[in-house]
């Protein structure tokens, strides 16, 4: 064209390279890591999202997805990311919270009576305030939280048929102030453990029980160490999909809408694929030898309030956050 008419030897050399465009002048290579196995559909959307984005920029933006921890353990990754050794990572606002502490907030035993309350206050106030609080730790955060799911609690030894069976329950849960302080006002014994020694953990026995949503039980293949499962929806989790600041500020503007625009997607497809998931899933791990049974929820909720567990944890996430909380999913203590 007439354009490139003045441009001389090296800029028809440029002519015959493929669409590169406004991405061409540098290449990005970012890791994303995650603790979820690859076939948990978190893995899949993002194998997807990455195709999306290397096509879109060009080439000039490639992902490598690193599924199942392969990086570290939670508590390793979060330090990955923060030194900028990891560029991207997922995680739960429970345990982001040992670096944030309002982004446990969403975690509150029993808070949401269902997704569409979930949703709601993830994409609206309740989201927007925590992803604030984040952004205050030099942590990039994309808008759309990914589904982690409705938990329920799995043991080698017993069902959960009343809050008489959490006492000195052996609990695994996520290393989470949130979380031991659940489990301690339901008079459990629990142990913080990081995802990726989950497995091995009760394998040995040396816990008992653990607590997932459907989604990571079959992904995590946690039916071959785990006998009977509690439909207790005890709490709400997702992941936040976090950046190092200093390694998403390198990138171009149009690199990082096309990043955006494809994560964001992908969480939303993600958190289709584990409604989906959840609600097929009783049946399957039935077949693969869980018993199932579903709690009365309500005895165990007046527990916690009773052990003061809602009042102190209001106090410690202050009238702000609290107000937002109780302004989608109503009063809560
Ligand atoms: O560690 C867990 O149990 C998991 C996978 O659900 C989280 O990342 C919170």
């Amino acid at each position: 064209s007439f354009m490139l008419s003045t441009a001389g030897v090296a800029g028809a050399a440029l002519i015959g390279a493929p669409m590169q465009s406004a991405f061409a002048a540098k290449k990005f290579r970012y890791k994303y890591a995650n603790n979820l196995p690859p076939s948990h559909p978190m893995n899949k959307r993002a194998e997807e999202m990455a195709k999306n984005i290397e096509e879109e920029t060009g080439g000039a933006f490639k992902l490598q997805v690193f599924p199942s921890s392969q990086l570290g353990s939670d508590t390793e990754t979060l330090n990955q990311l923060r030194s900028g050794a990891v560029e991207f990572f997922t995680l739960s606002g429970l345990i982001l919270s040992t670096l944030v502490p309002p982004a446990a907030i969403s975690g509150i035993g029993f808070a949401f009576p269902d997704y569409d309350t979930v949703w709601k206050a993830m994409d609206g106030d309740l989201g927007a305030y925590i992803r604030r609080e984040i952004e205050k730790h030099d942590l990039v955060v994309m808008e759309k939280i990914w589904d982690n799911g409705f938990r329920e609690v799995t043991t080698s030894t017993k069902p959960i048929e009343s809050p008489d069976d959490f006492k000195d329950l052996k609990i695994r849960v996520p290393v989470s102030p949130l979380w031991t302080s659940m489990f301690e006002a339901l008079k459990s014994a629990p142990t913080s453990i990081n995802f990726n020694e989950v497995y091995s953990a009760l394998q040995t026995k040396v816990v008992d029980a653990q607590e997932n949503p459907l989604a990571i039980i079959q992904t995590a293949k946690l039916y071959e160490v785990q006998q009977y499962c509690s439909l207790t929806n005890h709490m709400w989790d997702g992941f936040w999909f976090l950046g190092n600041k200093a390694a998403w500020d390198r990138l171009p503007k149009e690199i990082q809408a096309v990043v955006t625009k494809h994560i964001n997607a992908a969480g939303m497809h993600e958190r289709d694929d584990v409604h989906a998931l959840n609600d097929e899933l009783q049946k399957k791990l039935t077949s693969e030898g869980m018993k199932f049974n579903s709690p009365d929820t309500k005895p165990i909720r007046t527990v916690l309030k009773d052990a003061g567990f809602y009042a102190e944890w209001k106090k410690k996430f202050g009238d702000e956050g609290w107000g937002i909380l109780e302004g989608a999913v109503g009063s809560l203590t």
